[in-house]
């Protein structure tokens, strides 16, 4: 496989997983899964991890995945790329992974003095891809091996951090964040 074509099924593998984030972002609010509990005079989680965000996260990513999956082939043989499509257990593994990465940051923000909001660095960028991996991985194991080559692990460790500044960027100058990462 070329460059372009693996760097397009990198995107196209981690898109279920890159939207609930950002979906997250947009429907936020409501009543935090910690339920306001603490640990060691810290909120184990914090007002920023809700269930309605977490629920509309994990819907958004699951149904792109089946969007993605009717349209692989039209897409596929449009581009000339065989492009992948995701067996159910990996439609809701995704994107529940990454929000399980993204709230497993937060508990460890906390545990290290981290306000609710406040940065940090590679965490923030690749949290919810490892998780998304490893759920996926556990309910689809063949699946995962053949989907994700080694070439195709690599553009994905790449090309996510990169795209996660970008698109939380864009969601900070539109008004949709409070902080630009
Ligand atoms: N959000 C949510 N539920 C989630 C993840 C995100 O409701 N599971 C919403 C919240 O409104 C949150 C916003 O999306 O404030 C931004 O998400 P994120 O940057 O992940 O949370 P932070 O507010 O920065 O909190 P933390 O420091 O715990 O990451
Ligand atoms: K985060
Ligand atoms: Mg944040």
């Amino acid at each position: 496989m070329g460059v372009l074509s693996t760097i397009a099924v990198a995107f196209w593998l981690m898109l279920p997983a890159y939207v609930p984030n950002n979906a997250a972002v947009l429907a936020g609010g409501g009543r935090p899964i910690d339920g306001g509990r603490t640990l060691g005079g810290s909120r184990l989680l914090g007002d920023g991890k809700t269930w309605r965000g977490t629920a509309v996260g994990t819907a958004a990513g699951a149904v792109l995945a089946l969007a993605l999956n009717a349209v692989a082939g039209d897409v596929g043989s449009a581009v000339g790329i065989d492009l992948p499509t995701f067996p159910f257990a990996v439609v809701v593994a995704l994107p529940l992974g990454a929000m399980c990465g993204d709230i497993a940051a937060s508990f460890l923000k906390r545990r290290t003095g981290r306000r609710r909001g406040a940065p940090f660095p590679v965490v923030d960028q690749l949290d919810f891809v490892v998780l998304a991996l490893a759920f996926a991985v556990v309910v689809a194991p063949g699946w995962f091996r053949e989907a994700f080559t080694l070439p195709v692990l690599a553009v994905v460790l790449l090309l996510t951090p990169v795209l996660h500044v970008g698109t939380n960027v864009l969601a900070y100058w539109f008004g949709f964040k409070d902080e630009p990462w």
